[in-house]
């Protein structure tokens, strides 16, 4: 049995799908951010960094962090194949996608969504907004060639946890001037997202949608 924690639409999200796809016996707790519960007390005991996700499995034992998540999760669920296996041909190739979309594209919307955490000043904050738009552009359009040229997905033909992580991050990108949606392969990326069963429950689940 688990326990996801998650705020609508955050970095909870690839999990969250991955869980329902998997069928594994879960609970999806609501961390209600418009209240600012990932601070209180009781969360952060949980994780000392008042964010979300957090997961709870085996009876209490608890791990934050997005990627991590969903790395641990297809390792325990191989069933699943969300992960090519560790002499996969692919294996590689996903590890690599999964630490540069949480190092380098999440980061970059962090430093957009949350630019009061990185400077201080309304002048130094749309600047680094500015500029994190400019970078997140720079890898849109980087990761539609790829997808263009080697994919539909990020290792190829096959959907891996890589590939839901994408999704939940071109999300992220809505409100801003180039969203991900707009590049056409990614397009197609969060399309197929959204064809997966799980992604769609999760997105209804946390009562949110995404523009393709
Ligand atoms: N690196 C972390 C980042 C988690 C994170 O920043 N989550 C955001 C929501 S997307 C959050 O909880 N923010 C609340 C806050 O910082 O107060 C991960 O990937 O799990």
């Amino acid at each position: 049995m688990y326990k996801l924690f998650y705020s609508p639409g955050s970095a909870a999200m690839a999990a969250h799908a991955m869980m329902i796809e998997m069928g594994v016996e879960a609970e999806f707790v609501l961390v209600d951010d418009a209240k600012n519960e990932q601070k209180s007390a009781a969360y952060m005991k949980l994780n000392p960094h008042g964010r979300v996700p957090t997961l709870i499995y085996d009876d209490g034992k608890v791990m934050y962090e997005s990627a991590a998540i969903c790395a641990f999760l297809t390792e325990r669920h191989p069933e699943a194949k969300l992960a090519p296996a560790i002499d996969h041909a692919d294996r590689g190739l996903y590890l690599q996608w999964m630490a540069y979309l949480t190092n380098t594209p999440q980061e970059a919307s962090m430093q957009w969504w949350h630019s009061e955490n990185y400077v201080d000043g309304a002048d130094a904050q749309a600047k680094m907004k500015a500029k994190a738009e400019e970078r997140l552009a720079k890898m849109w359009t980087f990761l539609d060639g790829e997808l263009a040229t080697k994919g539909p997905y990020l290792c190829g033909s096959t959907w891996y946890a890589c590939d839901y992580f994408l999704a939940m991050l071109i999300r992220w990108t809505r409100r801003m001037p180039k969203p991900g949606h707009t590049y056409p392969n990614l397009s197609k990326l969060v399309r197929a997202a959204m064809a997966r069963p799980a992604y769609a429950q999760m997105l209804t689940d946390e009562g949110i949608d995404q523009p393709v």
